[in-house]
């Protein structure tokens, strides 16, 4: 690759990088458990995104109290594939709950965020 092609493909690259910001990605809506809120121990986690999602590329970790992640089940798409619902397989304990997540969305672009919540005793 010349020098003045590379140039150009890493322009291209970023001006695509750039473009796609200004565009939708799947980004978190609304979530059960809701970000901060106070639950009972939760059977399943939905997150709600404004796009599509492709499951194969999306999934969750939930960190609980002490650091230690927490046993999902098998995630699945519902709801026009935008929302993404992952069984929770233990009853948690009273404490506080991360959830990291991330997603390739049906155009493509990937996203990541996270948020909590609090099982209460
Ligand atoms: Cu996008």
């Amino acid at each position: 690759m010349s020098r003045l092609t590379r140039i150009l493909s890493v322009a291209t690259v970023a001006s695509i990088a750039l473009a796609g910001q200004a565009f939708a990605h799947a980004h978190l809506k609304s979530s059960v458990p809701a970000d901060k809120a106070a639950v009972a121990s939760p059977s399943e986690l939905d997150l709600t995104f404004t796009e599509e999602l492709n499951l194969k590329f999306s999934g969750v970790t939930v960190t609980g109290p002490d650091k230690k992640g927490v046993k999902l089940g098998e995630g699945m798409l519902m709801d026009g594939d935008k929302v993404l619902m992952v069984p929770v397989s233990d009853k948690l304990a009273p404490g506080s709950y991360t959830v990291d997540w991330h997603v390739l969305s049906t155009d493509g672009h990937k996203t990541e965020g996270n948020f909590t919540f609090t099982v209460k005793p």
